[in-house]
């Protein structure tokens, strides 16, 4: 079918129950409510298909595209554009994988026609790195990514949930050792300690799943050089495993659709609901609606650091239709008075 790595798991209880609740506990998934949800199956995947599930089949589709992020890129060139992160330049991941999965659990049925099977891309309730880590598809990095000494991070992981039997595979072994890249990097300190992501500080948390203004302490990292208006991918570009291991995508249907990696800030700004929905029919942008990409640009385009920029955020705070971007606006005001 296609997938760049295939693995079998038990279906089994998490390692990491009471990592996980103290991070509910911290608070650390934000508003993403559904992950303290169904907490009896997330964190014990037998309890999937009603009980009857066995084992787990997962998969990885690698997405990396070879497009540039360092200097000369345009994204780094050109203060007037902004980066997406590179799993979101193509069509939905979700979909195309469920399909792949669909084609592989109707096999499945024909061949065993008592199993049941469920499957599941990024929406069910599963811990799809851990379970992918024990099928060997990889292991679990400090920024809590699969890694993979073949294809770097840069993957998609998806499952098909089964009733058979099936024999697991061997679990992979890290290969971190003592680096701690990702960790240094990332700007807004949301790898709190190894293995621990605080959504709340995370670029991707803050410029896709939460739907109010951006707080102004993240804004020198959204607005930095370049400018992150749709995910975030440092903590993988300084990784040296994914650096050493991507290698270009292979499915077509996910294949990027923004070769500069990066788009015009003032033209999302500006962008009607028929242009955004006709430009990005089927990207993953989508998630965040018109609204949030235009909270988004607007956060990447500076601090009011010049006279200039002041008066066009004014003027954004005054005049913008929607009242998401001008409370963004107002908290980029309030930010640069400030710190003066
Ligand atoms: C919620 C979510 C997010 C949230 C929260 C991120 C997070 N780290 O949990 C936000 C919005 C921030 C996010 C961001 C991104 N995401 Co996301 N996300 C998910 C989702 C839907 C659920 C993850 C989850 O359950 N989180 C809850 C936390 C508590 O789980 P956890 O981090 O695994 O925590 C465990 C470990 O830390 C462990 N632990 C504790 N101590 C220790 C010690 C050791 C040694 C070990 C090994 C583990 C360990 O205990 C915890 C409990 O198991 C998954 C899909 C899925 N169903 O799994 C995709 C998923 C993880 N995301 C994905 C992607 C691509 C991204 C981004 C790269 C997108 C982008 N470019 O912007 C970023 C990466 C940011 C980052 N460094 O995590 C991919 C990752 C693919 C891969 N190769 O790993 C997934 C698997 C989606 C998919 N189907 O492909 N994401």
């Amino acid at each position: 079918m296609g997938f760049h790595m295939v693995g079998v798991a038990s279906a089994a209880p998490t390692i990491f129950h009471e990592e996980y609740h103290r991070w509910l506990a911290q608070g650390m998934h934000g508003s993403m409510e559904y992950l303290a949800r169904n907490l009896d199956r997330r964190l014990d995947s037998r309890m999937l298909l009603d009980g009857a599930a066995k084992s787990i089949l997962m998969v990885g589709v690698n997405y990396y595209s070879d497009e540039r992020e360092g200097p000369g890129t345009p994204a780094t060139c050109n203060p007037r554009e902004g980066l997406i992160a590179r799993y979101a330049r193509g069509t939905d991941y979700h979909e195309v994988m469920l399909s792949a999965l669909r084609v592989l659990e109707n096999w499945v049925s024909a061949h065993y026609p008592e199993a049941l099977s469920r499957c599941y891309v990024d929406t069910g309730p599963l811990l799809e790195r851990e379970t992918a880590q024990r099928a060997g598809l990889g292991w679990v990095g400090k920024h809590t990514l699969l890694l993979n000494n073949e294809w770097g991070s840069y993957f998609f992981l998806g499952a098909m949930v089964t009733s058979l039997p099936l024999e697991p595979d061997e679990p992979a072994q890290s290969h971190c050792g003592t680096c701690t890249r990702c960790i240094d990097a990332c700007p807004t300190g949301a790898i709190t300690e190894p293995y621990v992501v605080d959504a709340r500080l995370c670029l991707s948390y803050l410029t896709i799943e939460q739907k109010e203004t951006i707080p102004g302490r993240f804004l020198k990292a959204v607005s930095g050089s370049p400018s992150r208006v749709f995910g975030c991918d440092i903590c993988q570009e300084v990784c040296p495993f994914t650096n050493r291991f991507s290698k270009p995508m292979t499915w077509p249907q996910i294949e990027s659709r923004i070769p500069s990696g990066s788009i015009n800030l003032i033209s999302m700004l500006n962008s009607t609901p028929q242009q955004f929905s006709e430009q990005f029919r089927g990207s993953p942008l989508k998630r965040a609606k018109l609204r949030g990409m235009q909270r988004n640009v607007l956060a990447a385009m500076g601090n009011g650091d010049s006279a200039d920029e002041l008066a066009f955020i004014a003027d954004v705070a005054e005049t913008h239709e929607e009242d998401l971007v001008r409370r963004q606006a107002n908290i980029i005001l309030d930010n640069a008075k400030e710190s003066g």
